[in-house]
């Protein structure tokens, strides 16, 4: 499934690069990409493979917060 969310703290483009990275190497994540304009992170992924709590844990390890859908 694909879901687009609000990332905060990224304030250049190594900020956008370090978290497509992160998050596009999990498993389960077959593509992440973001938008820094926006500080919109796009991930296509398997969610049998990965929780979104996952995804916001590796956002958060690099040092950048995922907006939780609610
Ligand atoms: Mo850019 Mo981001 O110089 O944490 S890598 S601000």
């Amino acid at each position: 499934m694909e879901k687009t969310m609000q990332v905060e703290g990224m304030t250049c483009a190594s900020c956008s690069q370090t978290v497509e990275k992160v998050v596009g190497q999990l498993e389960g994540v077959n593509q992440a990409t973001v938008n820094l304009a926006t500080e919109k992170l796009s991930i296509d992924f398997d969610e049998k493979e990965v929780a979104l709590k996952d995804i916001a844990s590796a956002v958060s390890n690099a040092g950048y917060t995922l907006k939780m859908p609610h």
